[in-house]
């Protein structure tokens, strides 16, 4: 059983983690360790605004998310129209205005999951906010949708192979598959039929991106991270956010996701 992450647990250090509790994958020298979280706004959003910033375009999409799901689809990984919430998520008209509110950055790891919806329990919509030069860990997408837009900066996928014998004593390592650059608006979609994933911002600045989930299938039960080097593969919670709504520190239980 892999322990759950608490919020403020810096990314595990380096290499390849024996067990890794976060997604987040080490850096290459050591980072500095911001004892604050940064916004990528101005505001350090540690306490909720006083009164709900006026609708745009990114709560528009969020509303259009959960409608285009409807009553029962996203319940299952089933008939999800993974089309629709893609030409949803590429038609969005960005404004760092609507969205840095959740965009709270911590250079000390990989990247931060900034929790921004739940869909009514259907999905998990987060912006990540990738530190420079780091990225993830090779990982699964726990039988469910994901989709991904850059909001800002690129990010490159690495697309890997599972191996079949992944749970062996001594697994084959995952083969990569492709890598593929994403620039600021592109959606990419992943799922565990294309395979295994990891993603890296290999700018100089942070990189933003917004994920959608669906069904919120890591949230609720994990994921698996994969050992570029070994194939091991070990468990590890998603249900840890670096903010909820805006707020560092916010709790997802009431959210009805755990
Ligand atoms: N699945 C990763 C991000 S890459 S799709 C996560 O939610 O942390
Ligand atoms: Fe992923």
């Amino acid at each position: 059983m892999a322990p759950a992450l608490a919020l403020d647990v810096p990314s595990l250090s380096a290499g390849i983690p024996s067990k890794p509790t976060s997604l987040s994958s080490s850096p290459s020298s050591p980072s500095p360790s911001l004892h604050t979280s940064a916004s990528i706004s101005t505001s350090t959003a540690t306490t909720p605004p006083s009164s709900s910033p006026a609708p745009n375009g990114f709560d528009a999409l969020i509303a259009s998310i959960t409608t285009l799901l409807g009553p029962t689809s996203g319940l299952t990984t089933a008939g999800v129209d993974v089309a629709g919430l893609k030409e949803l998520m590429t038609s969005y008209a960005s404004d760092a205005a609507d969205w840095s509110r959740f965009g709270l950055a911590d250079t000390s790891r990989g990247y931060t999951r900034n929790l921004v919806d739940v869909g009514n329990g259907k999905t998990n919509l987060l912006v990540l906010v990738w530190s420079p030069g780091r990225g993830s860990l090779v990982h699964d997408h726990a039988h469910a949708h994901c989709l991904m837009r850059v909001l800002r900066g690129e990010l490159q996928e690495t697309r890997y192979r599972l191996p079949a014998d992944y749970d062996a004593a001594a697994p084959t390592p995952p083969g990569v598959v492709k890598r593929t650059r994403y620039h600021e608006g592109e959606v990419t979609y992943m799922s565990d039929e294309l395979g295994l994933h990891k993603i890296e911002n290999p700018g100089t600045e942070l990189a933003v991106s917004l994920h959608l989930y669906t069904p919120p299938n890591a949230a609720r039960e994990g994921c698996n991270v994969f050992d570029e080097r070994t194939g091991r593969r070990s468990h590890v919670e998603q249900n840890n956010y670096f903010s909820v709504m805006g707020v560092k520190g916010g709790r997802v239980k009431e959210l009805g996701l755990q």
